[in-house]
C-alpha cells in the first residue's frame, strides 16, 4: 500500500500556491501603475488539507496512486473581481500565459450553467510547472474566478454546508437558492451601473497619482526655494486638495512643474 509523506507530498503546491498568486499580484499592479482599472480585486490560495483530500478521494473511488492525476483543486487560487465582465478579461489574461507558464486542461463555466445549488462562479484547471529540488514537476491547480456577490453567496453556503454536514435542511437550501438569485441581480444591477463607477473609481485613480506627484516635487522644492515659498504653494496645495476639484489639482501639479523650471529642480 502506497504510504504519503503528506509534508513533502504538499510542499510543491504550496510552491504552486504562493507562485501563481504572486504573478497576479504583480499584473494587479501593472494596472495600479498605468492607471486603469484592474479586473481583480483580491487574490486568494490555499492548499487543501488532507482530511479535505481524503474525503474527496472516497466520494470519487480516486485512489492514493491518483491523487495528483485526479484531485485536481489541491493547489487552489481564487480571484475575486467588482463585475461580472471583469471575470471574461481575467479568463482571457490566463489563456494569454498558455505555453508560458500554464496551461489551461479543463475550463469550467458555473455562471451561465450555475450549480442546481445556486452556485456561480468560472473554473480553470491550470496545469503549473514547479522547480524542486528534486527536479521539474507540472502540477494542476484550479483557479476560481468569481465576483464579490458570488464569493459572498459561496462563502456563506460553504460554512452552511459544514455546519449541517452536507444535509442542508431543504427549507434552507431553498433560502440559499433565492439569495443566489439576489446575488445574480446584484451583479446585473453592477454590470448596469459599471460605466459609472469605472468613472469614479479613474478619476480616484488619476487624483491618487497627481496627489503622490505633488507631494514628491513639493519636497524636491523644499532644497531649492526659500522656505516661505513652498510653505505657501503647501499650504495652496492643501486647500485645493480639501476642494477636492479634479481640475484644480491637476493644473496645481502642472504649475508645479513650471515653477521647478524657473528654479531649475528636476522632478
Ligand atoms: P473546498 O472546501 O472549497 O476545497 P464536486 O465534489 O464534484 O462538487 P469537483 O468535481 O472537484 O467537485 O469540481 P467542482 O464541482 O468544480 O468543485 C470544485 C470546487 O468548487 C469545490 O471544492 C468548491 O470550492 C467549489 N464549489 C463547487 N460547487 C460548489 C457549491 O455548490 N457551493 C460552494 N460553496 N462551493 C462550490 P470542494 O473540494 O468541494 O471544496
Amino acid at each position: 500500500m502506497l504510504i504519503i509523506n503528506w509534508n513533502d507530498f504538499l510542499l510543491p503546491y504550496e510552491q504552486a500556491v504562493s507562485e501563481i498568486k504572486l504573478k497576479l499580484e504583480n499584473v494587479s499592479k501593472q494596472y495600479e501603475q498605468a492607471n486603469k482599472h484592474c479586473p481583480i480585486e483580491m487574490i486568494e490560495g490555499r492548499v487543501k488539507s488532507v482530511g479535505s483530500i481524503l474525503q474527496k478521494c472516497e466520494k470519487k473511488s480516486i485512489s492514493l496512486e491518483e491523487i495528483s492525476e485526479k484531485v485536481e483543486d489541491i493547489a487552489g487560487v481564487r480571484i475575486i473581481c467588482r463585475f461580472v465582465e471583469d471575470i471574461e478579461k481575467i479568463v482571457q489574461m490566463i489563456y494569454e500565459r498558455e505555453g508560458f507558464d500554464m496551461n489551461v486542461v479543463v475550463e469550467r463555466d458555473y455562471i451561465n450553467n450555475t450549480k442546481p445549488s445556486g452556485y456561480r462562479s468560472y473554473h480553470l484547471i491550470v496545469e503549473y510547472p514547479v522547480v524542486t529540488l528534486n527536479g521539474r514537476k507540472n502540477l494542476k491547480a484550479e483557479i476560481q474566478i468569481r465576483t464579490m456577490s458570488m464569493d459572498f453567496w459561496a462563502t456563506i453556503e460553504h460554512s452552511l454546508r459544514y455546519k449541517y454536514n452536507e444535509n442542508i435542511p431543504e427549507h434552507v437550501q431553498n433560502r440559499l437558492i433565492s439569495a443566489a438569485e439576489a446575488a445574480f441581480q446584484l451583479d446585473r444591477e453592477m454590470s448596469n451601473i459599471r460605466d459609472e463607477i469605472m468613472e469614479a473609481q479613474k478619476i480616484s485613480l488619476i487624483q491618487k497619482s497627481a496627489v503622490n506627484e505633488i507631494l514628491n516635487n513639493l519636497k524636491k522644492l523644499y532644497d531649492a526655494v526659500e522656505e516661505d515659498k513652498v510653505n505657501k504653494m503647501n499650504r495652496e496645495f492643501i486647500e485645493i486638495y480639501q476642494g477636492g476639484n479634479i481640475d484644480k489639482l491637476l493644473a496645481f501639479k502642472e504649475r508645479l512643474k513650471v515653477i521647478a523650471d524657473v528654479y531649475k529642480v528636476r522632478f
